[in-house]
């Protein structure tokens, strides 16, 4: 488990880190987390980028509706911070999958990314979450950013953006938490569905993590420290893998 004191944490960009402390603040007092274990070489890393190095630590949890509540924080020696957070459902529910990702160096945050994103056929978002996402404060950013093509998977409401100062990390922050208390409180009430609809939600988690597998700029970073095979390794059992 990552905890709070974690080394890595502690040097990264302070929204990395108010928002780190804020998704385990809220899995652990919304949800009860089971240990999810992952591929044994793969909790800590390192590697090195261009004469830089590369440190991955990775926090994976599952309840009784979520298969896989995954949190990695990376480091690119001082210059590049990244965290990486997804709750993916187990398919036998008709729930969204929650995704976040944050990157910045030197200061300053250029992507930070939070989606609840449909896995229904017409891309829609069960009704419970439109309700009560509808009903959010507009995003107010200076930097919106434009979705690359494989990101016809998010919502709607996927917010992207460059944060310009402390005012809108906050923002984003306050919006991530109000995604992830909504989805929390969906999951604990959420009702099993037919196989048949199962077997659907299972084919659109699948269409999700060939989209998100098609990130050429993760796969780069990943790429350069550790070569090819263990990128595609990485991205297919870690970041992107589908349920057994
Ligand atoms: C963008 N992701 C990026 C960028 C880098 C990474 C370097 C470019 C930043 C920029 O354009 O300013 C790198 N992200 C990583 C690495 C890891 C990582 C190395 O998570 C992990 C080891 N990505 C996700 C999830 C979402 C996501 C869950 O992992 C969304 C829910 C989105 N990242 C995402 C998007 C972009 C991005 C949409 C912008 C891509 C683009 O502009 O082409």
């Amino acid at each position: 488990m990552l905890d709070t004191s974690s080394s890595l944490r502690s040097q990264q960009h302070p929204l990395i880190q108010s928002l780190a402390n804020t998704l385990e603040n809220t899995w652990q007092t919304q949800l009860e987390l089971s240990p999810y274990e992952l591929p044994e070489d793969l909790g800590y890393i390192e590697g090195r980028l261009e004469g830089d190095k590369l440190t991955i630590e990775n926090a994976c949890y599952q309840t009784k509706t979520f298969r896989k509540i995954h949190l990695e924080l990376a480091q690119v020696g001082k210059n590049l911070d990244i965290l990486h957070c997804v709750m993916f459902p187990r398919p036998e529910y008709n729930l969204p999958i929650f995704g976040c990702d944050i990157v910045g160096g030197r200061g300053q945050i250029s992507a930070a990314i939070a989606d609840l994103s449909p896995i229904s056929a017409d891309g829609r978002l069960p009704a419970a979450y439109e309700e009560n996402l509808s009903q959010l404060p507009a995003p107010q950013f200076s930097q919106p950013r434009e979705l690359p093509p494989w990101g016809s998977i998010f919502s709607q409401f996927c917010l992207f953006v460059r944060p310009e100062n402390e005012q809108e990390e906050q923002q984003f922050l306050q919006r991530v938490q109000d995604f992830l208390t909504l989805h929390c409180q969906q999951g604990t009430i959420a009702e099993t569905v037919s196989s048949e609809q199962a077997h659907a939600n299972l084919a659109a988690q699948q269409n999700y993590c060939q989209q998100q597998q098609k990130n050429d700029k993760t796969r780069r970073v990943l790429e350069k420290a550790f070569g090819e095979e263990w990128a595609e390794r990485y991205m297919t059992t870690v970041l992107f893998d589908l349920p057994a």
